[in-house]
């Protein structure tokens, strides 16, 4: 058994006009199933580990990296699949609201930094917000490079690629954040991902 594309959340134009159908025809049909397709040839269609696992043994190893950058990105993409949401956006609410207010004092600071970290990642990557050592964080990673594999975990993600927001938004990264941030972040998974934490 080869690795699969997992199914998107949504339609391919749900996220529109934020996020657009062609976007998604290429993101999700073009780049994200390109890393299916890279991993299987990789391994020769085992895909007997768990995606997570794959990642922990090769990350770090330059012997390796092909694997690792292929399994993590297909990995990173699912999880920014469901950090967006056509009925997403703006303040959090339930269990990641009150503990972005203890670990950041407000949405506004968390916000803040989660633009700043996304802005600051040079090149391509991912502005990330975790739980690292029980308190949330914002962080940032290059490529496919994925927290999970230093320890913590993962509660919503947001992919900075330029091929993320390019059709959309063309340069204008801040634009694209800023969206995803009012108009598609997805607090009901970050709940579910802290409350599994
Ligand atoms: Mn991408």
């Amino acid at each position: 058994m080869a690795y699969e594309l997992p199914d998107l959340p949504y339609a391919k134009d749900a996220l529109a006009p934020h996020i657009s159908e062609e976007t998604l025809n290429f993101h999700y049909g073009k780049h994200h199933n390109a890393y299916v397709v890279n991993l299987n040839k990789l391994l020769d269609g085992d895909s007997s580990k768990p995606l997570e696992q794959v990642m922990k043994e090769t990350a770090g190893d330059a012997s390796k990296a092909g694997i690792f950058n292929n399994a993590a990105q297909i990995w990173n993409h699912t999880f920014y699949w469901n950090s967006m949401s056509p009925n997403g956006g703006g303040a959090p609410t339930g269990a990641i609201a009150a503990k972005i207010e203890e670990d950041f004092g407000s949405f506004e600071k968390f916000a803040e930094e989660f633009k700043t970290a996304g802005a600051t990642q040079f090149g391509s990557g991912w502005a990330w917000l975790v739980l690292d050592g029980g308190k949330l964080k914002v962080t940032k990673t290059p490529n496919a490079e994925c927290p999970l594999t230093a320890g913590a975990t993962p509660i919503l993600t947001m992919d900075v690629w330029e091929h993320a927001y390019y059709i959309d938004f063309q340069n204008r990264r801040p634009d694209y954040m800023a969206t995803f941030l009012a108009n598609l972040i997805n607090w009901n998974f970050a709940n579910a991902n802290l409350a599994n934490a």
